[in-house]
């Protein structure tokens, strides 16, 4: 068999298909302005070739500024015992790419060389009712700084056909109390289109 085609987990194709989207909380931003900023989240496929599995691109931005993503991201699923590993990887030169999970053209740049793995912020997602939710991997090693205060983060995530949901914070190593992030619960996406028919079957090439 030639190397470059494998076979990868049904569980993991099923993960990408549903994290793979347009999300917007408008509605929950609508309803509650002073908790909830309106904020976009865009998550694109990218080659099975890149980092050798299944891989996404991601942007959050605010709704009123998409072409300035405060947050861009590789996120690669990799298939463990009874759970996926998201791993996070940081981008070199980052803003060459804003705009590129509504502009996939812009992605063809995209090299491994460029992308650095996040050590400690990977995500562990496990099948729930019709979909997934994860949690940050144990340890407090996703060290955050924000306003000078030296945080870890603690987040958790939900995701199935209907809805992302998602709740990052911030918190102090010692006392664990949150430092930042949402105090009214988590941010509340749906899909505004779905990019789930661009991730591949189940063989890669
Ligand atoms: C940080 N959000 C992070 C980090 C992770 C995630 C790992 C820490 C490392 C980093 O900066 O990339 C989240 N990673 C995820 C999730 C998954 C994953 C959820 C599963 C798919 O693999 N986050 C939100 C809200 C918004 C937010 C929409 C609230 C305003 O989901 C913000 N996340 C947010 C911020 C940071 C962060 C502000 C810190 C970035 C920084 O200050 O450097």
């Amino acid at each position: 068999m030639n190397d470059s085609v494998f076979t990868i987990r049904p569980d993991v194709i099923k993960l990408a298909r549903l994290l793979a989207a347009d999300f917007s909380n408008q509605a929950q931003a609508f309803e509650n302005p002073p908790f909830f900023a309106h904020i976009r989240v865009g998550i694109r496929p990218l080659p099975i070739d890149l980092l050798q599995g299944v891989s996404l691109f991601l942007e959050q931005a605010y709704d009123i500024y998409m072409d300035q993503p405060y947050r861009l991201r590789v996120l690669k699923l990799v298939p463990q015992a009874g759970y996926i590993e998201i791993e996070n990887y940081q981008v070199s030169d980052e803003a060459e790419f804003y705009g590129a999970a509504r502009n996939p053209g812009k992605l063809a740049d995209l090299r491994p060389e460029r992308l650095q793995k996040m050590v400690g912020c990977s995500h562990f997602a496990e099948a729930q009712g019709q979909g997934f939710h994860g949690y940050v991997q144990p340890g407090k090693k996703c060290i955050v700084h924000r306003n000078d205060e030296e945080t870890y983060l603690a987040g958790t995530f939900a995701v199935d056909e209907q809805r992302f949901s998602s709740l990052d914070r911030g918190c102090d190593l010692v006392t664990d109390q949150r430092v930042w992030g949402s105090v009214a619960g988590p941010f509340e996406f749906v899909r505004v289109q779905s990019f789930a028919d661009e991730v591949p079957d189940l063989a890669g090439s």
